[in-house]
């Protein structure tokens, strides 16, 4: 049986905020289990109070939460050879250049501004462009000023960790309990490939040197964290022919040091951002070898998967980026906080999560008890709230589900060019989703016309739109029933 239709757009559209508005006014709860837990069974109580709310540190947080980046920290003391300064952050942001920079009165403005207007909004992060423990003054005087004016809002930073020892009991005073260190390698030798230099303690270092000392400061770094309860993510861009299959000692060291998730990116390499990789003709990993030596990392360091190396000044839920509806010329000059949007969206997202995770439980349940051996991967297009929900042709990515005997996981995403624009789709595009959906069996989607679908099915990949606004766990699993010659709708009803 179909769970009952509410999108992420529903719960966000302007109709429904001004019901979930009245409804916060009123004193009364939009959903009729206010603050209700969704703790799936294996977290930790504690552990699941830190994360549940924020979309990087949670898999199941990023389909309901959203987070934003303010770019106050420009200055960086490293420099790493998949970057160009006049590009975004290549720790935590795909290279895209910061459409401003802020300063920290500003970007206290931006945030309460998001906040009223993005009830998902969970997680203020500084990733750059620079190193935010570098340039430490402008994120500390950020995080000040935010607490003060929004206190529920979870602050977070991400470093290359060479400054990081410096501030980590600034970052306990100010309550800051997430922390992402980019780590790429734990070998100088490895390491003097990918860092050139490094500026540390009013000097220059290159070559092995600046490598081993990056290295130490970012071991002392993450040691530090775990001693404080910080939860600590590891991010390490893989490199193929550099780092790739060091990254498994990496993951052991982290591991070792307490490190709460290991997040592997691919490397983005291109001559026109002008990075050192990207002029040598160094190449990225295609998703394919991405899953290979993710599933390698399988029983190490818990791994994230649903990076999406957004921008330094993203905004919005992990998939999507807001940021050009928050630009400086657009917000007020004097702005006051009104919670009752967030607040409102909390309650009533409380309940669905519920119902989601108990059909999911139910689906997982399912697919470990048939007997087939094999697996299947299933690309889904979805707007969130973890439904199939988006047309095939609206599609900008795709969330990509791994269904075994062992369950069904979310592995990663690809991303794609919209196929469909103004009611028309282009071949050339379709055929760039195509190759993007390289390896996967099944595509999920609300609609997709026959010629796409034709297309597809030419290249070996089932579209079935026969699920749409189901929970994403729910479909696949009749899916996967059926092909195991289960009678899939019986077991699921
Ligand atoms: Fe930002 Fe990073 Fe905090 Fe998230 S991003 S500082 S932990 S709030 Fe998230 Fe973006 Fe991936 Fe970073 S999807 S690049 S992991
Ligand atoms: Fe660029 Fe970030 Fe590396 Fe600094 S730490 S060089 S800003 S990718």
């Amino acid at each position: 049986m179909a769970a009952p239709v509410i999108s992420v757009e529903s719960l966000t559209g302007a109709r429904f905020s001004d019901q979930l508005l009245v409804s916060a006014k009123s004193g009364g709860c939009a959903s009729s289990s206010c603050g209700s837990s969704t703790r799936p069974d294996d977290v930790d109580p504690a552990i699941w109070d830190k994360i549940k709310d924020h979309p990087c540190f949670s898999e199941e947080a990023h389909h309901y939460f959203a987070r934003m980046h303010v770019a106050v920290a420009a200055a960086c003391n490293v420099q790493c050879n998949y970057c160009n300064r006049k590009y975004d952050c290549a720790n935590e942001s795909r290279p895209g250049v910061v459409s401003e920079k802020l300063t920290p009165d500003q970007a206290v403005r931006k945030v309460i501004a998001v906040a009223n207007e993005v009830p998902q909004l969970s997680v203020l992060g500084i990733a750059g462009p620079g190193d935010a423990c570098y340039d430490w003054e402008k994120t500390k005087a950020t995080f000040e000023r935010v607490v003060r004016e929004i206190p529920d809002v979870k602050l977070c930073v991400s470093t290359n960790g060479l400054a990081l020892p410096d501030h980590v009991n600034e970052l306990v005073d100010m309550n800051v309990d997430h922390v992402t260190i980019t780590i790429n390698m734990v070998d100088p030798e490895v390491g003097a490939k990918i860092y050139p230099w490094i500026f540390y303690d009013h000097r220059r270092y290159v070559g092995i040197q600046a490598a081993r000392i990056l290295h130490e400061r970012q071991m002392l770094g993450l040691e530090m964290l775990s001693a404080r309860g910080i939860l600590t993510k590891i991010n390490s861009v893989m490199i193929p022919g550099v780092n790739d299959q060091h990254l498994i000692e990496v993951n052991k060291w982290v591991k070792q040091r307490g490190a709460f998730l290991h997040n592997v990116m691919p490397l983005i390499s291109d001559p026109a951002h002008g990075t050192h990789y990207g002029l040598t003709g160094q190449r990225g990993p295609n998703a394919m070898e991405m899953k290979a030596l993710q599933d390698r990392l399988e029983g190490g360091a818990k791994l994230m998967r649903h990076c999406r190396q957004c921008r330094a000044d993203a905004v919005g839920l992990l998939g999507e980026d807001r940021g050009q509806e928050f630009t400086l010329d657009q917000i007020p000059g004097e702005l006051t906080y009104d919670a009752g949007k967030r607040e409102a969206y909390r309650e009533l997202v409380a309940d669905e999560r519920r119902d989601r995770l108990a059909a999911r439980s139910e689906a997982i349940g399912m697919v470990k008890t048939t007997s087939s051996g094999k697996s299947l991967l299933v690309a889904v297009a979805t707007k969130g709230g973890g439904r199939v929900n988006e047309h095939f042709g609206h599609a900008k990515e795709f969330q990509v589900y791994e269904a075994s005997p062992i369950g069904i996981n979310f592995i990663g995403h690809r991303k794609v060019e919209q196929y469909c624009l103004g009611g028309w789709g282009e071949n050339a595009t379709l055929d760039g989703v195509i190759a993007a959906l390289e390896g996967i069996d099944v595509v999920l989607c609300v609609k997709i016309g026959n010629c796409p679908k034709d297309q597809l099915a030419d290249a070996g990949i089932r579209a079935i739109d026969a699920y749409g606004h189901d929970y994403i766990e729910t479909a696949i699993a009749a899916i996967y029933a059926a092909e195991s010659g289960v009678p899939a709708l019986a077991a699921i009803a």
